[in-house]
This record gives structure tokens, sequence and C-alpha cells, in this order.
């Protein structure tokens, strides 16, 4: 508090009247704004939410009786973080949807510099096509849209699909480089044969005279079943990370950069009894229940709150804040996807571990 609150008085009318008059110039003090622009550590407006599949599956089935995929061109529900409402994302920097696709129906062609991630939630059958690939896509698959390629979804299968979208939406758009066009037709025309891309880049090979030329890996589906066998062959090592379990990230086999180079991509197995040490990162970050169920502890002291989740169901964990998972009753597979490759590339990433 001030001694002398009448000669403050005098001195902010003073300040106020020059703000005034400098505003009129497009000029407004650092000064007012320095300490909520730097601040000491991230104090973000992204909330930790949880979405348990069970609540909203019929929110999502509604929506398929209400607008056709062709329609709607994505028949989506956005995930959107309660802090930042009417703002389509998950986290500051990314967005996050679940997308439903039914028998026979197809999400015509398109494409953005927005670059996308499928997780697939529910079902078994549909397809994406990239760039001139169609892949067959199962639940707990990986599947890249790489930015700026042409891409449609379609399903022959019987069954409805679901899966989750993560796009670099708000990044692209704090950047203001949204550029995106459609093809005349629904389909657009297929130039290699379904599997291909994962046998030319995803076998441990590359063709021999192959170049980099996009920072996006050439593998656009990683298929469920390798991840899964590599986390199961790997558990044998007892290689336990104690806040991570046994935690993988996904790469471009021709960088060994990350998959996306705006999204890092991971999945992590937390075996049956694991009680996880708390953790925290600056990089937001949106988990998918693929397998089992078990709890996170999100935050510290009063405030802190325990999400208890299970199969299909979608948490986000805020930048900077503190959380451990546990599996107390069975083995839990978790995939998650962030920012992290764009902090990492300018040297701002950080983690800590406890309570450090
Ligand atoms: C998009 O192209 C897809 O291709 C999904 O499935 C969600 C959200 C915003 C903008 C483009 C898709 C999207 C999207």
């Amino acid at each position: 508090m001030s001694q002398h609150p009448q000669i403050d008085q005098a001195v902010m009318q003073e300040r106020r009247a020059y703000y005034d008059k400098i505003g009129t110039r497009k000029m407004t003090p650092l000064w007012e704004v320095l300490h909520a622009l730097v601040i000491p550590q991230p104090k973000s407006a992204c909330m930790p939410a949880i979405w348990h599949y069970a609540d909203i599956r019929d929110d999502i089935m509604e929506a398929g009786r209400l607008i056709t995929a062709k329609e709607a061109e994505r028949r989506v529900l956005i995930l959107e973080n309660p802090g930042m409402p009417g703002q389509s994302r998950i986290t500051t920097s990314l967005y996050a949807g679940l997308q439903l696709i039914l028998p026979g129906e197809v999400a015509p062609a398109h494409r953005h510099t927005q670059s996308a991630l499928r997780f697939i939630v529910e079902g078994d059958g549909a397809y994406t096509a990239v760039d001139g690939e169609k892949t067959i896509m199962h639940e707990g698959d990986f599947v890249i849209t790489p930015s700026w390629t042409w891409h449609d979804h379609g399903n022959d299968s019987d069954r409805p699909m679901v899966w989750m979208d993560g796009l670099d939406i708000p990044l692209i758009q704090a950047l203001d480089c949204s550029f995106m066009e459609r093809l005349p037709e629904d389909s657009q025309p297929l130039s290699r044969p379904t599997g291909d891309a994962l046998a030319r880049y995803g076998s441990g090979l590359l063709p021999v005279d192959f170049e980099v030329k996009t920072p996006t890996s050439p593998v656009f589906n990683y298929p469920y079943c390798r991840t899964r066998e590599a986390l199961e062959t790997m558990r044998r090592a007892e290689e336990w990370d104690p806040c991570h379990g046994l935690k993988l990230q996904y790469i471009n086999p021709a960088t060994g950069q990350s998959a996306m180079p705006t999204i890092g991509t991971f999945m992590q197995l937390l075996p049956k009894g694991f009680n996880g040490a708390s953790y925290r990162s600056s990089d937001a970050t949106v988990f998918s229940v693929v397998e089992g169920k078990g709890y996170t502890l999100v935050g510290e002291g009063e405030t802190q709150q325990r999400f208890d989740w299970g199969k299909r169901d979608t948490f986000v964990i805020p930048s900077w804040v503190s959380h451990s998972h546990h599996a107390p009753d069975t083995d839990a597979v978790l995939f998650s996807y962030s920012d992290r490759p764009v902090q990492k590339a300018l040297g701002l990433w950080r983690e800590s571990r406890g309570n450090r």
C-alpha cells in the first residue's frame, strides 16, 4: 500500500491521461502488462478434463441421425476444453474431436495446411485415403494426415466407426497460415496399393534412393497390433519408468524425429498394480485409453482431482500440472499426444519429476 494516496491519485490520473493519449497513436505501456505477459511458470486457461465414452457415445450416434458425413463434410463432436469455451480446442495449441462415420458413408476429399492424426476408438474396417493410398483402420491404430495432403474417409464395413481427430488447428491459427481446398470428386484417385507405405517405409527399410522431402513420417498408419506387440515384448525387460510405466514415442523412420512435426504421439503400458510417481511437463497432453482401467491424480493438495478412466475415455492434462497414473486392477494402455515436438524444436520443452 502507498503512503501517499493523494499524490498517487494525481499521478494515476496523469498516467491514465497519458495512456489515452498514446493510445490514439496505437501505443500502450508495457509496464502495465509486463508481469501478465511474462510469468514465472505456465498458468494455463486450459483445465484438466475427462470425457467418459459411456456418457457421450449416445450423443455421437445421435449426430449420425441428424446429419450425414457428406453434408457435415466431417461429422465430428469437438472435445472442447471447459477452460476455453467457444475456442474449439482441447489444449491451448491443439484440437481434439470424435468423428463418426457410418456404414456406406463418405467424408469427401479435401486438404489443408493443418496436420491431423486419427486415433481409432471404436470399430474396425473403415478406411482413410491419404495422398493416393487407402488404409483400412482398426481400433488402436494411429493414422496421420500430413499437412496439405488430400484425404477422404469411407466406411465399407457394416459397423459405425469412431475415431479421435487430433489437429494443430490453434497453432496454425496463431501463425495465420491456414489454407484449405476441396476436390471436385468425393474420393481422390488412388495411385498405390493398400499397405504400400507401411511396407516401403515401416519395415526397418527405405527405398535405396529415398530422400526426405517433408518432415512428416512417410508411414501413415501405425497399426496397433505392431505397437502392442512392441510393448508386450519390451515389458519382459522389466524396465519400468516410475512415472510412465513403459512409454514409447511414434517416430518418422526416415528422420528419427517425431512422426508429425507439430504433434508428438505416444503409447504407454501401465502394468497391473502400477502406482505412478508424480510428473509434469510443459506440453499439455491429451490421453485416450486403449485398454484396461485405472485412474490419474491431477493437481496437488486441496484442488487435486481424481480421473477414473476406462477403455475409450479421453482426458487432458494442462501444461505444468502435476499428475500420476495408477492401474491397480488391470494392465492399462494409454495413447497420448501433445505439442512436444514444437516445444523441443524451439528449445522450450521442460519436464519435472516428483515435486521439483
Ligand atoms: C478435418 O479435415 C478432419 O479430415 C477432421 O477428418 C476434423 C477439424 C477441423 C478442420 C479439418 C478430417 C477436422 C478437419
